[in-house]
């Protein structure tokens, strides 16, 4: 494939809410990036089906994610915004990459053993084989820069060796892809317990913000946030919650650190817990309208999804296609 701009792909899975730690890691970045290139963003559902889910949830749940990144100002005109499991391409492309993906590089993922240590009693193929058709999802469209929080880090290493070695066995195939990390707010800790990282699937709704929440829930939240015993607004050794809390008031005020340090000197814990309750509340208001606007209007959603899905697959076409003929698939059929 020939490209004379940059490109960019992304996804996240409809496996619960989004909470205030996806949109500060993820999607809040995904917008500007359309000013550097081809964006490609997927509601990941394949992906979420390698933990149970109740099937009308995850409708509902994969439309309302939908809605929400076209709040959140990823533009269907600009860029190619999809549901996975739209674009036939990936689960096929998938397939032929777990022939080319070691056992032992699965086993050593950091998502794999967390996610099998929750789900003990469905330890399934499609969990141990998620990175394969992570690493399709990136690789079907010649990528050149995945933007993902820290968490994703590994998987996106593990597409880099899987481009790396099908290019090496059979010439030239993929662009081998770059994870795009934020420098603030890549890694965003649960306000429960700030040594664990926020998790839409966490069962303790006082652990996570979630960018639908009302601003009465979203003040409350931030009150009850774990902090310590000390009263100083200050990162430091063993200071993990009130560490977070700068992070995420520096992220939504759009200040530094230091700024906010200096800015919430000789002030309490309970000055500051509003402050940031405050600003995440007018940093979610926005999207939260806005989604709750496009959750109304299905046939324009449904008419944007489509859209979004022909685009996809037209480009995912041309790289299944050469993947096929390398392997030494017969015949042509397109
Ligand atoms: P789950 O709880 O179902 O594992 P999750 O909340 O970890 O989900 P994903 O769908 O796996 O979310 O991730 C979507 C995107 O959000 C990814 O790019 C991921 O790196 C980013 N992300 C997830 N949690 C956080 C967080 N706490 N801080 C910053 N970024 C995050
Ligand atoms: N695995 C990712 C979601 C995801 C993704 C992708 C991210 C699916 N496909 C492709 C980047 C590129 C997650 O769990 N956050």
């Amino acid at each position: 494939m020939i490209k004379d701009q940059k490109v960019i792909f992304s996804g996240i899975q409809p496996s619960g809410r989004i909470t205030l730690g996806n949109y500060l890691g993820a999607v809040k970045n995904w917008a500007p990036l359309q000013e550097e290139g081809l964006c490609l963003y997927c509601v990941a559902d394949l992906h979420a089906i390698t933990v149970r889910q109740n099937p009308a949830e995850l409708r509902q749940r994969s439309l309302t994610l939908y809605a929400q990144l076209l709040a959140s100002g990823i533009d269907p005109e600009k860029s190619i915004l999809f549901i996975q499991s739209h674009v036939a391409e990936h689960a096929e492309l998938a397939w032929i990459l777990n022939c080319y993906t070691m056992f032992g590089e699965l086993s050593r993922m950091t998502q794999f053993k967390d996610k099998s240590a929750k789900n003990a009693d469905n330890i399934n193929c499609g969990l141990f084989a998620y990175p394969a058709l992570m690493a399709a999802d990136i690789l079907l469209y010649q990528t050149d820069l995945v933007p993902v929080g820290v968490d994703q880090k590994q998987h996106v290493e593990l597409t880099r060796d899987i481009a790396g070695r099908f290019n090496g066995l059979y010439s030239e195939t993929f662009t081998v892809p770059e994870p795009l990390m934020q420098k603030s707010g890549a890694k965003i800790m649960s306000l429960s317990d700030p040594t664990k990282k926020m998790s839409k699937s966490d069962p303790n709704p006082k652990s996570y913000v979630l960018l639908m929440d009302s601003p009465d829930e979203i003040m409350r939240k931030f009150k009850s946030a774990v902090t310590d015993s000390e009263s100083t607004v200050r990162r430091g050794e063993g200071r993990d919650g009130i560490g977070n809390l700068i992070t995420i008031y520096s992220v939504a005020a759009g200040k530094t650190p230091e700024e906010v340090e200096a800015e919430f000197e000789g002030r309490g814990y309970g000055d500051f817990k509003k402050a940031v309750g405050e600003a995440t509340v007018e940093l979610l208001r926005p999207v939260r309208e806005r989604t709750e606007e496009l959750l109304k209007n299905k046939d324009y959603l449904e008419e944007s999804y489509k859209a979004g899905a022909e685009k996809a697959a037209r480009l995912a076409v041309r790289t299944l296609d050469k993947v096929k003929r390398k392997v030494g698939f017969a015949g042509k059929i397109r």
